[in-house]
């Protein structure tokens, strides 16, 4: 039999979490042939919830699943694991600053990328789930040197499913049918779904809606505060489709992009379509053996652009933010 992957997952007894392992554990990731090993970090007083959890996923009696391990010390929870999914996060509170928000963030993910620095495995792969999620993985990504930046990822693949979802409702198609969707820059409201690439049954996307009023005043706003309506609506964030989407950022940079489509990951920047490099931003990405690569070549107009550049520039204030609080 196969060895098991060590999957470590973070915030484990919250929201996201009551979705997400069951779905690991179950295979979603990778597949139904390869076990996994579950290594689940919670801070102290919510140790006691997390174990009525694993009693449920016993309960499940998953055939993939190999084993599960809970505590709230990194370093004995991080050893030896292949994927990290930082899922648990300060959320901001009353009367909070971003500033504040980083920092306390920066409590959490310094010290987490210090320790999968330290005890993780060689080919270690990071999904930052928790919000800010992309300066999040700025942070642990900056903390743990011996680890190539490129094994750091924010997930933007919840937006990127939204704004597939949102698009193929207004064209009266199938899901299946859009590819090459693409969002840039920030997990945040100046995030930018770009449906200028995307293809629809083949054809160009934003021809196909024909409707510049559409993209920019329903289909890009409606993405962009999709979460915010979602917690009007159910009194509560998004969790099952944030997990979901974790599954999917996980699944696909563990087993590649479709022939002649890609996703959107948050990573680290090279330099690419002038966004700054070293932050992490959200790109088109292809995978292949279990590398992504922005996607080259594109051609941005003057719309797109003033988008992308809008969102990074807020990349680079929570960048020099965190920076100047010495989290980085
Ligand atoms: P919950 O508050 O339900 O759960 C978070 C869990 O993290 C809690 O159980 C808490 O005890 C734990 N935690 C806090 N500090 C920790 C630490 N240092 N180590 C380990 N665990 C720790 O939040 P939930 O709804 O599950 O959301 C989790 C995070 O995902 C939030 O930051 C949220 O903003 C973010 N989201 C990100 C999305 C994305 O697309 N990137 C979308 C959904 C979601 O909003």
């Amino acid at each position: 039999s196969t060895t098991p992957v060590k999957v470590a997952v973070t915030g484990a007894a919250g929201q996201i979490g009551y979705s997400l392992l069951f779905r690991i554990a179950s295979g979603a990731i990778f597949g139904p042939d390869t076990p996994v090993e579950l290594r689940l970090l919670e801070i102290t007083p919510a140790l006691k919830a997390l174990e009525g959890v694993v009693m449920e996923l016993d309960d499940c009696a998953f055939p993939t699943l190999a084993g599960v391990q809970i505590g709230d010390d990194a370093t004995k929870m991080f050893d030896g694991v292949n994927f990290a999914l930082l899922v648990g996060a300060r959320p901001r509170g009353p009367g909070m600053e971003r500033g504040d928000l980083l920092e306390a963030n920066g409590g959490i993910f310094a010290p987490q990328g210090k320790a999968l620095n330290e005890v993780a495995a060689d080919d270690i792969r990071v999904v930052v789930t928790g919000n800010p999620a992309n300066t999040n993985a700025l942070i642990a990504m900056s903390n743990a040197p011996d680890i190539p930046n490129e094994r750091f990822s924010a997930l933007t693949r919840l937006d990127h499913n939204r704004a597939i979802s949102q698009l193929a409702a207004k064209l009266g198609v199938p899901v299946t049918e859009v590819k090459k969707m693409t969002i840039w820059g920030n997990h945040s409201a100046t995030q930018y779904p770009d449906i200028f690439h995307a293809e629809v049954g083949g054809k160009n996307a934003a021809e196909a809606v024909g409707d510049q009023d559409w993209i920019e005043n329903t289909f890009i706003p409606t993405v962009a505060k999709r979460g915010a309506a979602i917690i009007e609506a159910r009194g509560a964030s998004s969790a099952a489709s944030a997990a979901s989407a974790t599954i999917d950022h996980a699944r696909t940079w563990a087993s590649g992009t479709a022939e002649g489509d890609w996703v959107s990951m948050s990573v680290c920047s090279d330099g690419s379509y002038g966004v700054q490099e070293g932050l992490v931003s959200s790109f088109p990405v292809t995978v292949k053996d279990g590398q992504w690569s922005i996607v080259q070549g594109l051609e941005i107009n003057d719309f797109s652009r003033g988008k992308i550049d809008a969102s990074v520039a807020e990349l680079a204030d929570e960048r020099d933010a965190v920076r100047q609080l010495g989290l980085i």
